[in-house]
């Protein structure tokens, strides 16, 4: 019997959502830093074996308080995986404080699925805290299963991973075998920069930002890219690009690197920064930049 699922991860920004889809796929599939809503899109990660193939699912931390269009799409990618899950992962930290009424716990609580509940970074958890921690999520979400973590130690993972796959219902193979994401090699490579602008620069200067690959030419011993940058307003298109060019560089020899050892090959990158006003508010050009979906 083949088993097969949708393991969908959801949970607040910066919760470990993305290093946890990386430790279970074990690949860097996703991008992470230490600032909220790093993670603006639902990214696939498939894992293929010989009985059986795990879709999990990337999601952006869930934004309470939307001021922009943008954010309510990051918000509705949440929302499309209680349509499509198998297995939910709801992901808290120690910082989370859901109360009975809050959405996602009403949501979790309406779903027909398995939903494990990870509580995420106990190494930063003293025993008596998780218990107490553990003793509230079960009240709330009395169906779920607890398992406390930490993706980034990796601890307890492997374990998470087992229950996942005991979890997995019958189901076809809904991607081809050697298939590791929905997504392209661009996508890959415009969310390299972007990681790298969130660890750059600061305050609202990331949150500002969207990039798109221009061009991708691969030659036989290098890999030209082009890439945009969008700002909000000019006086961002100044602090991108730094006193004499500075920062800009650095941004492009940092994501370079990374380019390099993702592409497994040389990489001349040229970036280029553009204003569009407002483009977090602007439909057509949220579309255009894969907020579709
Ligand atoms: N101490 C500790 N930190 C962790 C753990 N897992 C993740 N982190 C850190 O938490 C921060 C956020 O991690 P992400 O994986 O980007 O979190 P996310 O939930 O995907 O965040 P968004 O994409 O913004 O929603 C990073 O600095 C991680 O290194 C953990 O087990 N322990
Ligand atoms: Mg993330």
């Amino acid at each position: 019997m083949f088993k097969s699922g949708f393991v969908n991860i959801i949970g607040r920004p910066n919760v470990g959502k993305s290093t946890l889809m990386n430790a279970l796929v074990g690949e860097n599939m996703s991008i992470i830093t230490y600032k909220p809503q790093t993670t603006r899109h639902r990214i696939l990660g498939i894992i293929t074996e010989e009985d059986y193939q795990i879709v999990f699912s990337d999601t952006p931390g869930f934004v309470h308080d939307p001021s922009y269009k943008m954010h309510d799409k990051m918000n509705r990618y949440v929302f499309t995986t209680f349509e499509d899950a198998d297995v939910m992962l709801f992901v808290v930290d120690q910082s989370d404080d859901y109360k009975e009424d809050h959405i996602l716990i009403q949501k979790l609580n309406e779903l027909a699925c398995p939903v494990l509940l990870v509580i995420n970074k106990m190494d930063l958890l003293a025993p008596e805290e998780l218990v107490k921690i553990k003793d509230w999520y079960q009240s709330l979400l009395p169906k779920a299963e607890i398992m406390a973590i930490s993706a980034l130690n990796k601890v307890n993972t492997a374990s998470l991973y087992q229950r996942i796959v005991a979890q997995l219902p019958e189901g076809p193979m809904y991607f081809p075998p050697d298939q590791l994401s929905d997504r392209s090699q661009r996508f890959f490579i415009s969310e390299i920069i972007r990681e790298n602008i969130f660890l750059l620069y600061r305050e609202e200067i990331p949150y500002s930002c969207e990039v798109t690959i221009e061009s991708f030419k691969e030659e036989e011993d290098i890999i030209r890219i082009e890439a945009l940058i969008f700002v909000n307003r000019k006086s961002q298109l100044s602090i991108i690009i730094g006193k004499k060019g500075e920062s800009i560089k650095r941004l492009g020899t940092d994501a370079r690197l990374k380019m390099e050892a993702f592409l497994e090959k040389k990489v001349f990158l040229q970036l280029h920064v553009k204003v569009r006003e407002g483009w977090r508010n602007n439909d057509r050009l949220l579309d255009r930049l894969g907020y579709s979906q």
